[in-house]
């Protein structure tokens, strides 16, 4: 596949924000998100929200970093450092929730921002006190670029359960209608399928985007690499569905990469990327 364009050695590469938790299992989080930018060229910002311990068996428990460090880490990074582009994946709380998008808001970066909408990890654990999920919805939603939720959180988030083109389209117009600016709907989770079909609608036209169902028991932090994937892409500029169809090939080849880890599922893996 074709990477992204990469900055000379010594030249400043461009920056994109991570505001996310931690996975003391190295497979999701800031730590997929940070191999994600790293190998793609991107120098990787870390606002952390929260700290999980977790292997690869599930999620022992989390502890929440307090909302005055989170906003401390946003601000400081953001207006020293500059950012190109931002992603949020385990927001844990509706307080974390609230202060992220009030400090993203205030900061007016102009920078794009894709709120992965992180609820709960692969093996149903909560990530997100279920409170949350109407601070998602009106705070941060309305300042959203991009949001990119799967199905399990679709249902969260509209009550749609999607099982086919109709419902995933349904889905997509509900989750517009709460303010982003673009909405992808992930088919990853229609396991039925031979493929994962994603859907990207921006309140006027549907993009799809398809690939095949890669086969692996392992795939701990795929949606975190996609959305990190994608905010790569969008900090370089590209339009919304041409980052989307990036993120999309590039967690495909993480797919296939994937490797066992523990004794439970292993993690997508972008060290493909190093040959
Ligand atoms: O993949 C979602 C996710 C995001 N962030 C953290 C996680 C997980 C899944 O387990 O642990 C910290």
């Amino acid at each position: 596949m074709t990477f992204l364009p990469l900055s000379p050695p010594g030249q400043t590469p461009l920056r994109v924000m991570t505001i996310a938790g931690s996975d003391s299992g190295g497979g999701a989080g800031i730590q997929a998100d940070m191999r994600t930018f790293a190998l793609l060229g991107i120098h990787g910002l870390v606002a952390v929200t929260a700290v999980t311990v977790q292997n690869s068996l599930g999620v022992k428990g989390f502890h929440e970093i307090p909302v005055d460090v989170i906003a401390g880490q946003i601000t400081e990074v953001a207006t020293d450092i500059g950012v190109q582009a931002a992603k949020t994946g385990m927001l844990a709380s509706s307080e974390i929730i609230d202060t992220v998008a009030e400090t993203w808001r205030s900061l007016d970066t102009g920078a794009p921002l894709v709120v992965d909408p992180v609820c709960a990890s692969m093996h149903g654990d909560p990530l997100l006190h279920p409170s949350a999920l109407n601070s998602l919805k009106d705070k941060l939603f309305p300042i959203a670029t991009l949001v990119t939720p799967n199905l399990d959180e679709v249902r969260l988030l509209t009550g749609i359960e999607v099982v086919d083109d109709d419902s995933q389209r349904a889905a997509a117009r509900e989750l517009h209608a709460l303010g982003p600016q673009w909405a992808l709907v992930k088919g990853g989770h229609m396991r039925s399928s031979a493929h994962s079909p994603d859907l990207l609608f921006d309140g006027t036209d549907f993009h799809e985007f398809d690939s095949p169902r890669i086969d692996t028991g392992h795939d701990h932090g795929a949606g975190d690499t996609l959305a990190a994937a994608t905010a790569s892409a969008l900090a370089h500029g590209y339009p919304v569905p041409d980052a989307v169809a990036f993120g999309k090939r590039w967690v495909t080849e993480c797919l296939r990469a994937a490797y066992p880890l523990g004794h439970g599922h292993g993690p997508v893996s972008a060290l493909f990327r190093l040959g």
